[in-house]
């Protein structure tokens, strides 16, 4: 590996960076190989027993520009889902007190944006303010920002900004055309340069090749700083959308995806995103053994299924797991 002297704004120095060839390689491994060397990095970095909830709030259903050829939202694609304007503070914080109450640490909220317009702020920053004062982490996800409004959400006190990279910049193309992966770039540069943690993921079952996915955890681990969380979602087929009929992703290619993230971003909070409720027990077992230690915990994602509460919490008894990690002290 690469060793350049990059000393982050973390202090962390001598980060590794990684080949095209190394992280192809990894998924090459024999499937023992490779879990024995994700779960090695993962204890060394993580106490394996535990794991952090986030729940998400959809508080701007539908009617977005973008073409994302996986997302119900899109205005593109006729998938009947809701279109609602930004839910009022009460609302929001009457799901973010369930939230909390149920478990989870960091309460996420999605909008349907290409970016949003500083009027869309406005209304935002109250709901980041609100459930902070809860005591719980803030994440928000809402299109791409300008550096000016990176900062205004800083000084909200937000403690995350979700903005996936969704796959290599190879395959972006053929999922999305109506913004450049340049300017997902520029968008994560903006939050990171605004000190807000990054978090940063993509999706598996796109119909991209296992080049694509290496390569997908090749651009997150050689970030500038890496990210803090990084969400690794399986495609949720939606009807409607053009992936509706994509082909189902094999189990053991899934979990190899989060074992090569867990190796190549040690510390890394790796997140067991979307797609959940299509996953055995078993498969969100080996997911957790390959190093997974984050999940959205809530009986839905922004206009999906999750998985209900209970029976999360039934899975987490089964496997000894702990939850309910918070990522800051
Ligand atoms: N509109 C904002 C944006 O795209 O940055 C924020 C919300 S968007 C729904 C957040 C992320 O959810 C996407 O980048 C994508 O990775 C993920 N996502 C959306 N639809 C999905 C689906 N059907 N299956 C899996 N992941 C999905
Ligand atoms: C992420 O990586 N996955 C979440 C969150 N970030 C915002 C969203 C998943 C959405 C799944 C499809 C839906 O429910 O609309
Ligand atoms: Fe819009 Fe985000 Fe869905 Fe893309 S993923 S269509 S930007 S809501």
């Amino acid at each position: 590996m690469v060793s350049v002297q990059n000393i982050s704004k973390a202090g962390i120095a001598d980060e590794e960076l990684w080949s095209k060839q190394q992280a192809e390689k990894l998924f090459d491994l024999p499937f023992n190989d490779l879990l024995f060397k994700a779960h090695t990095v993962h204890r060394e970095n993580f106490d394996p027993n535990e794991v952090q909830l986030s729940t998400l709030l959809n508080i701007k259903s539908g009617k977005c520009p973008e073409d994302c050829s996986y997302c119900p939202q899109s205005v593109r694609f006729d998938t009947n889902v809701e279109v609602t304007p930004v839910m009022d503070k009460e609302t929001v914080l009457e799901s973010a007190r369930a939230a909390q109450a149920a478990g989870a640490t960091r309460f996420c909220m999605g909008a349907a944006w290409r970016s949003p317009k500083d009027k869309d702020l406005d209304a935002v920053v109250p709901l980041i303010e609100a459930v902070r004062d809860l005591g719980m982490e803030t994440c928000v996800t809402l299109g791409m920002l300008n550096d000016m409004q990176a900062r205004r959400l800083a000084n909200a006190g937000l403690d995350y900004y979700n903005h996936n990279l969704d796959t290599s910049p190879e395959f972006y193309g053929e999922v999305i055309t109506t913004r450049t992966y340049q300017d997902r770039l520029d968008t994560l540069e903006n939050v990171r340069n605004a000190d807000i943690n990054v978090c940063c993921g993509g999706i598996v079952g796109l119909g991209e090749a296992v080049a694509d996915r290496a390569e997908l955890l090749r651009q997150l681990a050689n970030m500038p700083v890496q990210p803090q969380s990084v969400p690794i979602n399986l495609l949720v087929r939606v009807k409607g959308t053009p992936l509706a009929e994509a082909n189902a992703v094999h189990p053991i290619d899934f979990v190899k995806t989060i074992a090569a993230a867990r190796i190549m971003m040690p510390k890394s909070f790796v997140r067991l995103s979307a797609g959940r409720t299509s996953m055995t027990d078993e498969t969100q077992a080996l997911s957790f053994f390959a190093g997974a230690n984050s999940i959205f915990y809530g009986d839905s994602l922004l206009t999906t299924d999750n998985p209900v509460v209970v029976a999360d919490n039934e899975l987490f008894s089964s496997l000894g797991l702990n939850a309910s990690l918070s990522t800051h002290n």
